[in-house]
C-alpha cells in the first residue's frame, strides 16, 4: 500500500445528527463508549496498512482536531513519510469554502500531488465499518481501472438516499445516479440496489485531470457523485467492488449513521450478544484516544440497599454504578448512576451523572449533562418535548449540552 494515499472526508454537516452537532463535525460524534465515528474509517486506514492520510475538515473542527490530535497524530512515523493529518481549510485556490467533496480535494490538490501517490483512496469520516481497503486497491489494480467504487446492496427505498449504480456482467459500472428519486433495481432483482459507499480508488493522475477540469465547470455542485462520476462512465474504465463475505457472498456490515435513529440504532446493536460489529476481534483493532481513567465501578449502595449493575451494556472506564441499574446501554467514561436510578435502552456520554431514582429510557444524553434525582426522561414524550429536548421518528429522545439543568426540570 505503498503507493497509496488515503484522503479522509471530514467535513460534512451532519444536520440530521442535530442537537449532537451542534458543536461537533459528525465524525466527532461519540460511538460506542470509547469511540468517535471517524475512528472507524482511520482504524481501516491502519489495518489496510494506508500510512499516508489526509483527514479534510470544514465544518466544526474543534472537537474532531483536539481527537485526532491526542489520539492519532502520534501513531505514525513522519521520519519514515508516515502521517495522519488534519487539514483545514486553507482557502489555498479558492476565496470560498468547499462547495462540494470533490472541491475539498481539489482545493487541497497540491498536498495530494506533493506525495506521488499512484492510487487515492476517497473515504468518508461518517460510516461506521469494518474494510480492508488493499483488496478494493488490488480489484482496482486486477480490473484495470481508472475508478473503483465500493458497492453494497440496498432497498430501493433506501437508495434514494445514496448513488445507485448499473453495472454490467463484469462490474464495470454503465449507469450511476445520485440520490434518485425512482432508483433502478438491480438486473433479475424488484426490490435491490446497488448503492455506492461513498468510498473510491482513483488513479491518481486520473483523479487530478478530473478535479482540475470540474473545477473550470461552473454549474457543477463539484461534488463526486453529482458530477465527477458521471461525467467520466462512458469515457473512462469504472467498475464496482462489491462488499462481501468472500466466502458466503452475504454483505457485510457497514452503517451511515446519518440519521439520530440510524445512530441509535447501530450504538444499540453493540450491545447484542452477538453483534454485526465485532469490536473484539483483535485481528482488525478499533483504535481510539483513551484518557487515562481508572475502570469502571459497580457498587453496592448501603443507604438504599441497592446494588450497582449493568446488564447487556458497555461501559467505558472512569464510570461507576453506585446502587442503579442499567440495561441495554452504551456508557461513556466518567458516568456516575446514582442510587435506585434506572437506565435502559439508552446511550449517555462522557461525565454525565443520573441522580437518585432518576429513570431515563431511550434516550441519548450529551457529555456532562447531570439529570437531577428523581427526574424523568423517556417516560412521558410530551413533556421532553416541552423540555427542548429532540424526539426522534423512533421515539428516542435526545438531550443536549445543556448548561441550566435545573431550570429544564423543575
Ligand atoms: P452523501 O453521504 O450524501 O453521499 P456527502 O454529504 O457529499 O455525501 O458527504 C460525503 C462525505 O464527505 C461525508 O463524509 C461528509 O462528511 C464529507 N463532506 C461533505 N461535504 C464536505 C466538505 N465540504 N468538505 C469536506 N468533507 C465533506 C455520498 C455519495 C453517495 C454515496 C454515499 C454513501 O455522494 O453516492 O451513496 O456517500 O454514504
Ligand atoms: P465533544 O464535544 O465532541 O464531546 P470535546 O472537544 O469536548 O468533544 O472533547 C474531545 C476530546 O476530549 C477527545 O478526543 C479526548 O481527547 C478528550 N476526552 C474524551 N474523553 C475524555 C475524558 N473522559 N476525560 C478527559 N478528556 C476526554
Amino acid at each position: 500500500m505503498n503507493d497509496v494515499l488515503a484522503v479522509v472526508l471530514a467535513g460534512g454537516k451532519g444536520t440530521r445528527l442535530e442537537p449532537l452537532t451542534r458543536e461537533r463535525a459528525k465524525p466527532a460524534v461519540p460511538f460506542g463508549g470509547i469511540y468517535r465515528i471517524v475512528d472507524f474509517t482511520l482504524s481501516n486506514c491502519i489495518n489496510s496498512g494506508i500510512r499516508r492520510v489526509l483527514v479534510l475538515t470544514q465544518y466544526k473542527a474543534m472537537s474532531l482536531n483536539r481527537h485526532l490530535g491526542t489520539g492519532w497524530r502520534h501513531l505514525l512515523s513522519r521520519e519514515l513519510g508516515e502521517f495522519i493529518d488534519v487539514v483545514p481549510p486553507q482557502q489555498r485556490i479558492d476565496e470560498q469554502w468547499y462547495r462540494g467533496t470533490a472541491d475539498a480535494v481539489y482545493q487541497n490538490i497540491y498536498t495530494l500531488e506533493k506525495e506521488r501517490p499512484e492510487h487515492v483512496v476517497i473515504l468518508a469520516g461518517d460510516h461506521i465499518y469494518k474494510m480492508d481497503y488493499g483488496k478494493m486497491v488490488d480489484f482496482h489494480k486486477e480490473n484495470n481501472a481508472d475508478l473503483t467504487i465500493a458497492a453494497l446492496r440496498v432497498g430501493v427505498e433506501e437508495a434514494k438516499s445514496f448513488g445507485v449504480m448499473q453495472t454490467d456482467e463484469q462490474s464495470r459500472i454503465v449507469g450511476f445516479e445520485e440520490k434518485p428519486d425512482e432508483p433502478k433495481t438491480m438486473p433479475g432483482s424488484d426490490t435491490q440496489c446497488l448503492a455506492s459507499m461513498g468510498i473510491y480508488v482513483f488513479n491518481a493522475h486520473f483523479l487530478f485531470d478530473q478535479l482540475c477540469q470540474d473545477a473550470t465547470i461552473q454549474h457543477s455542485a463539484h461534488d463526486f457523485g453529482r458530477n465527477i462520476i458521471p461525467s467520466v462512465i462512458k469515457s473512462h474504465r469504472l467498475m464496482a467492488y462489491p462488499f462481501i463475505d468472500e466466502n458466503s457472498k452475504a454483505d457485510l456490515y457497514w452503517r451511515d449513521v446519518g440519521t439520530l435513529d440510524a445512530y441509535y440504532q447501530s450504538n444499540l446493536e453493540l450491545t447484542d450478544v452477538e453483534p454485526l460489529l465485532n469490536l473484539y476481534d483483535y485481528h482488525w483493532p478499533v483504535r481510539t484516544d483513551q484518557p487515562n481513567l481508572p475502570p469502571p465501578k459497580f457498587v453496592f449502595n448501603e443507604p438504599s440497599g441497592r446494588r450497582g449493575m449493568a446488564t447487556d451494556s458497555i461501559v467505558a472506564a472512569g464510570t461507576i454504578i453506585s446502587g442503579g441499574k442499567v440495561d441495554r446501554s452504551i456508557l461513556s467514561s466518567r458516568v456516575r448512576v446514582e442510587e435506585c436510578a434506572e437506565v435502559s435502552g439508552s446511550i449517555l456520554f462522557r461525565g454525565v451523572q443520573i441522580g437518585k431514582g432518576a429513570i431515563v429510557r431511550n434516550a441519548i444524553i450529551d457529555k456532562y449533562v447531570h439529570v437531577p434525582d428523581g427526574a424523568q426522561i423517556g417516560v412521558d414524550l410530551e413533556l421532553d418535548a416541552r423540555r427542548g429536548f429532540t424526539i426522534t421518528e423512533g421515539g428516542i429522545v435526545v438531550v443536549p449540552v445543556i448548561e441550566a439543568v435545573e431550570e429544564i426540570f423543575s
